[in-house]
């Protein structure tokens, strides 16, 4: 396995924080823009700062971004809240596609690990960073990112998200 978009969100404590630790941990060759974006799912909590990271390790699998995804959040203090699936956390990281050496769409229905990511074709959120780093992109199984910048569920949300160019994960050196 190779290459990997990761989508990371914060919206409890120091935020960008959170998001630059991710960065430091995750090393990615690519990193997007930080933008401000109301709640999804869970209306009654702060909004949040999202990002995009694309990873590339040919030695690390699928399932090891995961891990390394999961390590970043108890890093980040996060606690799960069973009551409240899509509640506020420091810090999340969500693997949304994975391709590997050949370029080949890593297609799974684990519910560990679920590929593409199940949600990330609906949310604004993944998919403007997403395309600010790579307009070409496709979401294996629903076609170019620019095409579903496009779609009814996803416009409407568009205009929520809002660049934080004050804000930046890149030159962390
Ligand atoms: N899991 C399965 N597939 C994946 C995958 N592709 N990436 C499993 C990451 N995890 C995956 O995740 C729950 C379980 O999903 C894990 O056991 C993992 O093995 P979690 O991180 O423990 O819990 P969660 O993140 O609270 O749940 P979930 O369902 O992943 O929530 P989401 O979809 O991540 O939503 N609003 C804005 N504006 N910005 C956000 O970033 N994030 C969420 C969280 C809600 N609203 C948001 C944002
Ligand atoms: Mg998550």
């Amino acid at each position: 396995m190779t290459r990997a978009v990761l989508s990371v969100g914060s919206n409890l404590g120091d935020r960008l924080a959170h998001l630059r630790a991710a960065v430091t941990l995750l090393t990615p060759v690519e990193v997007s823009g930080v933008y401000e974006t109301p709640p999804w799912g869970d209306a009654a909590q702060p909004s949040y700062l999202n990002a995009v990271l694309i990873v590339d390790d040919v030695t690390v699998t699928a399932r090891e971004w995961l891990t390394r995804a999961q390590a970043c959040e108890a890093a980040e203090g996060r606690v799960r809240d069973p009551e409240r699936r899509f509640g506020p956390r420091t810090l999340d990281v969500d693997v949304i596609a994975v391709r590997d050496d050949r370029g080949t769409p890593v297609v799974d229905d684990d519910p560990e690990l679920t590929l593409p990511h199940p949600r990330a074709h609906l949310r604004a959120f993944v998919l403007l960073p997403w395309h600010a780093v790579e307009p070409d992109a496709e979401l294996p199984g629903h076609g170019p990112i620019a095409a579903l910048l496009d779609t009814p569920a996803v416009t409407a949300d568009l205009a929520g998200v809002t660049p934080r160019p004050d804000l930046s994960l890149e030159s962390m050196e």
